[in-house]
């Protein structure tokens, strides 16, 4: 008989759902930042990645589709070690990932809070995400057993830091690592955008989640352990003498400021095999 064109069509197969337990998970890491690494040899190391950063699990249906988002400026150094350490982590974990490095053009002060919006965005842009991991360029989980995807409740993932002798430093800290769902992002309007400069964004979303009736999930401290590069105070982030102000303020302003009140202009979208930089112009603080 003749060959019908639904006959020459590739069989499309139903994947299995991935297991809530990824089978190749070792738990702890060795995590060292002396290895002298390239990025080339972070391209070979990783030969499963599609074009800016992408990532899908053959061999069954991830539970979520995540983007990892990363404030970023003058880092290049520590975003080599991120690569490095996190894409084989991200697949064990059995993810439909993809990395996006925000980063801040021009040399006005930082805003680590507005680039994550920007990241958030942008990210949805290129495809249905509904997950977003929030990460410092920085910071390196010690174990694969803490899964970067979204939980019942926002998460805080850094919670148990080399800097901070392997504990919280108070109770209500978020910053670090975090993930939201789709859902918790838009119920607390995003993160703020007026933050300029280094603190007070962190307590800024936790208290939109308090304030929204939501409360932080954690792994447990053995789970969550995490190595953060060592590094000065970067130029252009000095201290936020207004944060204690605004901080007290969340209450307010987080129906204003916030994902419905952002604006930015997008310079240059690169893609790389290993993460895709957005180069964004996020204005300057009035
Ligand atoms: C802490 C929190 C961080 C954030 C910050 C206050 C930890 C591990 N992290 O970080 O989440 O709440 O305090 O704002 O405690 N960055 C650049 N270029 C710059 C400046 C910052 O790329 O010039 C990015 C980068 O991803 C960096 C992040 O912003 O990891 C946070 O800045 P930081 O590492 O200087 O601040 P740190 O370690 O005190
Ligand atoms: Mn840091």
């Amino acid at each position: 008989p003749p060959v019908t064109e639904a006959a020459a069509a590739p069989p499309i197969v139903d994947l299995p759902a991935c297991p809530e337990n990824p089978p190749q998970l070792v738990g702890p890491l060795r995590v060292e930042f002396s290895d002298i690494i390239t990025l080339d040899d972070v391209r070979n190391q990783n030969p499963n990645l599609q074009d800016g950063g992408r990532f899908m699990p053959k061999e069954c249906k991830a539970v979520q589709k995540v983007a990892l988002i990363i404030p970023f400026r003058k880092r290049e150094e520590h975003l080599k070690y991120w690569l490095y350490y996190l894409h084989p982590i991200l697949q064990r974990q059995q993810l439909d990932y993809g990395v996006y490095v925000i980063e801040q053009s021009g040399d006005a002060t930082f805003n680590r809070a507005k680039l994550l919006n920007v990241g958030y965005v942008e990210a949805l842009k290129e495809y249905d995400y509904n997950c977003f991991v929030f990460s410092d360029v920085d910071l390196i989980p010690m174990d694969d057993r803490n899964i970067y995807k979204c939980y019942k409740e926002p998460r805080h993932l850094a919670v148990s830091m080399d800097k901070f002798g392997f504990r919280l430093p108070y109770n209500q800290f978020f910053g670090g690592v975090s993930s939201l769902s789709k859902e918790q992002f838009e119920k607390i309007n995003g993160f703020p955008n007026d933050y300029w400069g280094w603190g007070g964004e962190d307590d800024d979303i936790y208290n939109r989640i308090t304030f929204r009736g939501m409360s932080i999930s954690r792994p447990d401290g053995v789970i969550g352990k995490c190595r953060m590069i060592r590094h000065d105070r970067d130029a252009k982030n000095d201290a936020n003498p207004q944060r204690f102000d605004r901080i007290a303020r969340t209450r307010q302003t987080m129906n204003t400021d916030g994902i419905n009140s952002l604006t930015y202009q997008v310079v240059e979208v690169h893609k790389d095999r290993l993460y895709t930089k957005v180069l964004v112009d996020v204005g300057s603080p009035n």
